[in-house]
């Protein structure tokens, strides 16, 4: 009898998905189907004219200088010669979801993990998990940002430690990554912009981050991002600031040990909340959110 399959689930900003293998897997390229290539083409088009005066200029121009373009699905082995000779970084293939240590892993070493396959048509606007588009148009093009490129590795050797630390730091350096890297939003002379990746692959994300009144807009502060829960299911209830990226890597400079012992003894708050002490770009109107669901 062959024994079951134990597959991991790991909360991602879609649920629980499955964790998959850790193998680095060579960008099947020639596999892609015209379908695959028109997935590619709708949800780059979509997005691109979707973030004229929504995303952070550095997005869209770092993927003109990797030469991303509706065309085609992107190659791995091209967008690596423009990634190693910017910052030191290089893409490498996976399944999906890895499991976190592995992730960090892979970040510490200037290693960003993309799923090598893309969507359905079917699933155009709602995934349960990374894929091609959500890695490649919404994370990758940040990694030419040397400060940024900075962080994500100080982030990936923070994640090596915090493992080693224990499950609460985990769950705080995770809130971090959430409220930045996939859902963060940054001040700029023109007002505030996008470059949280969860936010630049979703339609509707992309325009309600910024525009709508329902939710609470606030200035990044590290604790008070690393205290904050979140949402899997939903547009957040808070949108974090940050001034700079470079204001992103000094957060990440100090030792993290004092910081997680600190917040042990902290309860954390609700993804809803506005704290006295917040400097506050919007109050949320709080409209269409749901009572529970917070993670
Ligand atoms: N694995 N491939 C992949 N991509 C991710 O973004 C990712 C992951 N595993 C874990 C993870 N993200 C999150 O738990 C982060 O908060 C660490
Ligand atoms: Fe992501």
């Amino acid at each position: 009898m062959d024994t079951p399959s134990r597959v991991e689930h790991q909360m991602t900003d879609k649920g629980y998905v499955p964790v998959y293998t850790t193998a680095v897997i060579e960008q099947p390229w020639s596999t892609y189907t015209e379908t695959d290539h028109a997935t590619w083409a709708t949800l780059f088009q979509r997005q691109r004219e979707l973030l004229v005066g929504r995303a952070a200029k550095e997005f869209v121009e770092n993927q003109e200088r990797f030469g991303m373009s509706a065309d085609r699905i992107p190659r791995f082995d091209e967008l690596n010669r423009v990634l190693r000779q910017a910052t030191g970084w290089e893409l490498i293939g996976v399944e999906g979801l890895l499991p976190e240590l592995t992730f960090f892993e892979h970040l510490a070493n200037r290693r960003f993990p993309v799923t090598w396959w893309i969507r359905r048509p079917e699933q155009l606007d709602y995934l349960a998990e990374p894929d091609l588009f959500h890695d490649l148009f919404g994370h990758v093009p940040l990694l030419l940002n040397p400060v940024f490129a900075d962080y994500m590795q100080a982030y990936g050797c923070g994640g090596v430690k915090a493992a080693g630390i224990g499950p609460e730091a985990l769950v705080n350096l995770t809130r971090l990554y959430w409220y930045t890297v996939e859902f963060g939003l940054i001040r700029t002379s023109e007002g505030l912009r996008i470059y949280g990746a969860g936010i630049v692959s979703s339609k509707g994300e992309s325009i309600y981050s910024l525009e709508s009144p329902a939710p609470n807009r606030i200035g990044f502060d590290l604790e008070r991002v690393m205290r904050t829960r979140y949402r899997i299911d939903t547009y957040q209830k808070t949108y974090f600031v940050i001034d700079s990226y470079e204001q992103l890597m000094d957060a990440t400079r100090p030792d993290f040990t004092p910081i997680y012992a600190r917040l042990r003894e902290a309860p954390s708050f609700p993804a809803g909340d506005v704290l006295a002490t917040d400097s506050v770009f919007q109050r949320g109107t709080g409209e269409g959110w749901l009572a529970d669901g917070d993670v």
